[in-house]
């Protein structure tokens, strides 16, 4: 019988990695990440655990805990993976949700396929909750899991949180399964959001499509009462900051530019590569300013990093033929032997390193299409310090709500783009630091922590 816990949080992902240790063994590690930091006392407290997957198809490996958290693995099959995870949640619902900026696909197999996955996920919950306990669902790739989990455990408590953007009525109409979607979402009693705006739209479409009544505080489904609201996530603040301000990092961050040749001006990309992300507009914005001589080679350098993701999904092999294509246009127009242009890594790399980057960065560009949040904008600025350093942001990520004194652009004016680009690098560092201060200080109350508090409270999680 499963270990039972007064505390579950059911996402896609479990928080760990398995890794081979030298000696040949195999191991699980804690995989570090900003939901599991924030989540993390909350489930040693309660005696958490977590449902998700552990990477891999076949059978799941046996629940195990660590390091204070219970950890329940959810098996996938090769084709669920394809059409749960790959189909319908990275070629349907990713791409309608961010406003179709890539062509939704629509196959009744992945749909199908996405009712039973939900459904094993729901059951393990089930399973392992404790009677009145509280279970959050996360993200996209789940949402049929609060209404499934409902039937079967009228008496939890059931949180919900979308990571992504919430889309308006008239795209969400698209999806062929559109009611059984919103109704799945509505067997939650708290659905949040990253965005005021999305938890309107959330709202409008449950009276538009089901009819459903808000009071103001709450939609009345079935009796219940489904609340809906915004808790923008963010980062380990602090965490950022001690890595960022870690000597090691800072003679990292000094290499990284003398490396590059110690170029007046260091722009720097971190992304997932996801078509969302706006990675090939702000590339050509750097190769325009350098054909119409606003920035010169030399004096002013890229460095792109895109994480390898999602990468047998159709969309995103076609994304990165294109950002190549790109990077290798401008080098080669505009490259000297020894000294490129742009620095492209399609790779991840390890948080130190990631620190000193932005560390090393005088302009930090974060373009998204669209986005939940975005927290490589949060994390390039907790790893300012008191140095400056300009954060280029979209008007169309989540961050933006939030933090005002960026250099705010239209990812879909390609001359905006380039006029904010350059606006950043030509401010005055006594302007750049005024701007960061505000954004460092709001940073500091409104991290990962509060962020889950605030959820929890709103659900009524009594945490003490
Ligand atoms: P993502 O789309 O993955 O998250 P984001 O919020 O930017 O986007 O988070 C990416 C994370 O991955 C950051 O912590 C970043 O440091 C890390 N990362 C990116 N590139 C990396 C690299 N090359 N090497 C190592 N680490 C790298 C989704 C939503 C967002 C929302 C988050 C959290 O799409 O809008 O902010 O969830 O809710």
């Amino acid at each position: 019988m499963a270990q039972r816990s007064s505390f579950v949080v059911v996402a896609n992902r479990l928080p760990v990695d398995e890794v081979t240790t030298p000696d040949g063994e195999k191991q699980w590690r804690p995989s570090p990440g900003g939901l599991v930091t924030a989540l993390h006392p909350v489930l040693v407290e309660h005696r958490g655990t977590w449902i998700g997957w552990a990477g891999g198809t076949g059978e799941a490996p046996e629940p195990f805990d660590l390091e204070g958290i219970h950890i329940h693995p959810v098996p996938l099959s090769d084709e669920e993976l394809e059409r749960y995870y790959e189909g319908q949640s990275n070629a349907t619902i990713w791409p309608l949700y961010h406003d179709a900026v890539e062509t939704p696909v629509y196959k009744r197999r992945w749909r199908e396929t996405y009712r039973i996955v939900n459904q094993r996920f729901a059951q393990a919950a089930a399973e392992v909750a404790e009677e009145g306990a509280t279970v959050w669902v996360q993200d996209y790739q789940l949402q049929l899991v609060p209404s499934l989990l409902r039937e079967m455990r009228p008496d939890l408590k059931i949180g919900f949180f979308l990571h992504i953007p919430f889309p308006p009525i008239e795209l969400f109409m698209q999806m062929p399964f559109r009611a059984e979607i919103l109704r799945g979402l509505l067997g939650a009693d708290l659905v949040g959001f990253q965005q005021r705006l999305a938890a309107q739209n959330f709202v409008r479409l449950a009276r538009h499509l089901l009819g459903l009544r808000y009071t103001g505080q709450s939609i009345q489904v079935d009796g219940r009462e489904v609340k809906a609201g915004a808790f923008p996530i963010s980062i380990d603040t602090k965490e950022m900051e001690r890595l960022a301000a870690d000597p090691a990092v800072q003679a990292r961050a000094k290499q990284i530019r003398a490396e590059l040749g110690d170029p007046k001006t260091v722009i720097l990309g971190v992304d997932r590569l996801d078509y969302t992300k706006g990675i090939e507009l702000r590339l050509k914005a750097f190769r325009e300013l350098l054909a119409d001589g606003k920035l010169n080679i030399g004096e002013a350098v890229m460095i792109q990093v895109a994480t390898p993701s999602r990468e047998r999904v159709e969309h995103y092999q076609t994304l990165r033929v294109k950002v190549e294509r790109e990077v290798g246009r401008i080098n080669g127009e505009f490259g000297r032997v020894g000294t490129p242009a742009v620095h492209y890594l399609h790779q991840s790399v390890d948080k130190q390193e990631l620190a000193a980057m932005y560390a090393a960065a005088d302009v930090m560009m974060v373009t998204p299409l669209r986005d939940g949040m975005n927290l490589v904008a949060k994390e390039y600025i907790a790893c300012r310090g008191d140095t400056g350093g300009a954060l280029v942001l979209s008007e169309f990520a989540g961050a933006a709500t939030e933090l005002r004194q960026a250099f705010l652009c239209n990812p879909h004016d390609p001359d905006g783009v380039k006029d904010t680009l350059l606006r950043a690098v030509a401010a005055e560092p006594a302007e750049l630091k005024r701007r960061m201060r505000v954004m460092q200080r709001h940073l500091r109350t409104h991290d990962v922590a509060r962020w889950a508090h605030s959820f929890l409270d709103e659900l009524g999680v009594d945490e003490e």
